[in-house]
């Protein structure tokens, strides 16, 4: 059975054939990376970045962060999703009464999507340490923050792009205050984004080494004919540190708690220079997909070792198949 995306064609998305050979499901933009460092006055480095379709050519909020080492939220533009202008000034929110809300202390690894005509940002925001903000926008002009999903601490806030049994579902990640040495995907519900429950478990970590630390979703989850696809990153701890790699796998389109198909695989791993040397070495962090529902392509914005943001490509009944035919196994 082929797989299609359920959603709008999308002909304009950045594209590259799997060069002939490959025996991967997931090849990388032969000009990565796409952005590069110190490319706006006030950040050194730009990755962990989302962006979606607007107005006929692409948007984004870019994660920067800034030469006093906290990360800020940017807005960028660009015409093909691969040469992007951003701007130096990051973004100021306003609270719900139209009043200049406090200005966050940081805010990093943003997620960008549209639902029923609003523009929603959920990202890594500081109260008391670090937990999910959410924002919304109509013109990514006046941005308005709403309250915390959750206390902390809290990461990979990633809603998906429709309500579901009239809920918005967000997965994200419990976490601690530093640089966590576990975590599972989780899934919260909300009628309204201000009261969030429901709360279930998604996916666990897993013996295989590449994803045995910790788990987080990625982009918004895409919707298909076999399920919803949830791209993620897996962790594992070596003696020199983290390895984020880029995992997928296939959840309930009624219940998304429940995985229906999951990879034992990596789809990517840290192997490029731009992966392997930066400000943190061995680093793939999916943020945010670009997808073509009539062919199945789909574009993937990842950010490479704390410092550059990167392309790969993916066509959906590849990835499906390739998914399905390599089981995560419980040992
Ligand atoms: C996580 C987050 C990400 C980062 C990753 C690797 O905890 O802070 O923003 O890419 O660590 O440093």
């Amino acid at each position: 059975m082929k797989t299609t995306i359920t959603g709008k064609p999308l002909p304009n998305i950045p594209w590259q054939d799997k060069p002939k050979g490959s025996t991967n499901v997931m090849w990388r933009y032969d000009k990565n990376p796409v952005i590069g460092r110190n490319v706006i006055k006030s950040g050194g480095r730009i990755f962990n970045s989302a962006i979606i379709p607007y107005l006929g050519e692409f948007i984004g909020v870019f994660r920067a962060d800034h030469r006093n080492g906290y990360p800020q939220l940017h807005v960028g533009r660009s015409k093909d999703a691969i040469k992007w202008k951003i701007e130096d000034e990051h973004i100021k929110f306003h609270n719900e009464d139209g009043k200049p809300a406090k200005p966050i202390l940081y805010g990093y690894d943003p997620r960008l999507l549209e639902i029923e005509g609003t523009y929603y940002i959920t990202w890594c925001n500081y109260f008391n340490g670090p937990t999910i903000g959410i924002a919304k926008t109509k013109d990514f002009k006046k941005f308005t923050q709403l309250e915390n999903a959750f206390l902390p601490f809290n990461r990979n806030g990633v809603l998906f792009p429709r309500k579901i049994n009239g809920n918005f579902v967000m997965l994200n990640r419990p976490s601690d205050n530093g640089h966590t040495p576990f975590g599972d995907i989780f899934l919260s519900q909300s009628p309204d984004l201000t009261y969030w429950g429901k709360h279930k478990v998604v996916m666990k970590t897993s013996h295989y080494w590449w994803k045995n630390t910790k788990l987080g979703a990625g982009p918004v989850p895409i919707e298909t004919t076999q399920g919803w696809l949830m791209i993620y990153h897996g962790v594992c701890t070596t003696c020199s540190g983290y390895i984020y790699s880029i995992g997928a796998a296939l959840l309930d389109l009624e219940d998304p708690s429940k995985v229906i198909h999951d990879c034992e695989n990596y789809i990517l791993t840290p192997e490029e220079p731009y992966e392997t040397t930066g400000f943190v070495p061995n680093v793939c962090f999916p943020c945010a997909t670009l997808q073509d529902a009539d062919t199945g392509r789909i574009a993937v914005f990842y950010g490479a070792a704390d410092t550059y943001s990167a392309l790969a490509f993916t066509q959906v009944d590849e990835l499906i198949g390739y998914i399905k035919s390599h089981p995560n196994k419980p040992i």
